[in-house]
């Protein structure tokens, strides 16, 4: 048996937002140098993933924990760098993601009320860190690249969605045949999954063919307070218990793309177990695209901090890396 003080240890502390769960590595994680947070992200992906599967995989994860890892930021006036990632690979950004990391960042005492800038792998966001404890993000530009796209899904016949950028691509849909219940959730993974098997056999891709691997599907709000509700497919096939930042942030773009949002307007985004992101969004000053409208998107939730646990690797220990990594098969893969 080895002893703890040999042992590997990785600090994370766990939070979650609006119900979703985010995984902090704030001490243990691999030296990744100090390159741009993509770099980073690369060289993190390529040389280290086992550390990705060790701390987000079962047994000591599950497949909807999201992590992030804390670096050193390029620029020093940054409050952090952050690289997102989950149980089959890296996020370019992450809204919950983000509030979490601000809480973290807080309650590590790295930050104070007031606003700062995190620099991730698709650009620099900041937050708000406001004195009753709510986060706002500033998320990076938000754009439509295609409206009312038909794609035909077997079992499920001719579907019709946009695909828009928040810091990830989503497929949007507004038109199907479920009510966005938790008790639901298995036939909304299904369809999900299908709409993006279909997406990937019929070409259909973000810019410079990048993967729409993000389905969302909106439905009427529950609470009359809010103006809609949604149910968000990840990659890796978790759904979000969060109404999802980046989703939430090309729904914004959407709406302010068909003139359905001005401006600074709120939009009280309701997540499939009901929880709540408001969003507004303002036309981006420099549009970094030739056609359409980019659109800055702020999101506002809470996080609460959960956990400040230090993950121990055994050396003899055959599930280390996670279980998925020692070659048991995943079941629905
Ligand atoms: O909040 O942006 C988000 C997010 C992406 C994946 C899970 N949550």
């Amino acid at each position: 048996m080895t002893g703890v003080t040999s042992m590997k240890q990785i600090r994370v502390i766990d939070s979650h937002t609006a119900g979703e769960p985010t995984r902090t590595i704030i001490q243990g994680g691999p030296d990744l140098g100090t390159g741009s947070m993509l770099q980073r992200k690369q060289k993190f992906a390529q040389q280290f993933d086992a550390i990705r599967t060790a701390v987000t995989l079962e047994p000591r994860g599950s497949d909807i924990l999201v992590c992030a890892l804390l670096q050193e930021p390029v620029d020093p006036t940054c409050a952090a760098g952050v690289i997102f990632f989950n149980n089959v690979g890296y996020l370019g950004m992450c809204g919950h993601g983000t509030i979490g990391v601000a809480q973290t960042l807080f309650h590590l005492g790295r930050i104070s009320i007031g606003t700062h800038r995190l620099e991730t792998p698709v650009g620099e966001v900041s937050f708000e860190y406001q004195a009753d404890g709510r986060v706002t993000v500033q998320n990076v530009p938000s754009f439509r690249t295609a409206q009312k796209v038909m794609v035909e899904v077997p079992e499920y016949g001719l579907v019709c969605g946009d695909v828009a950028w928040g810091g990830n691509w989503f497929f949007l849909i507004d038109q199907h045949p479920f009510r966005l219940e938790l008790a639901e959730a298995d036939s909304l993974i299904r369809f999900t999954q299908s709409v993006k098997r279909a997406l990937i056999a019929n070409h259909i891709t973000g810019d410079n063919q990048q993967e729409i691997d993000h389905i969302e599907l909106f439905g009427p709000a529950h609470d009359a307070r809010n103006q809609g509700r949604n149910f968000v497919l990840c990659p890796g096939n978790a759904y979000d218990r969060s109404p999802c930042g980046t989703g939430t942030s090309a729904k914004v773009a959407c709406l302010m793309a068909d003139g359905k949002l001005e401006p600074n307007q709120v939009w009280r985004q309701e997540s499939i177990i009901g929880s709540v992101f408001a969003a507004t969004g303002i036309l981006a000053e420099v549009p970094s695209r030739d056609a359409g409208i980019v659109v800055i998107p702020r999101i506002t939730g809470n996080a609460y901090v959960t956990a400040d646990a230090q993950l121990l690797f055994h050396e003899d220990d055959p599930f280390q890396y996670g279980i998925y990594s020692a070659g048991i098969p995943k079941p629905n893969a």
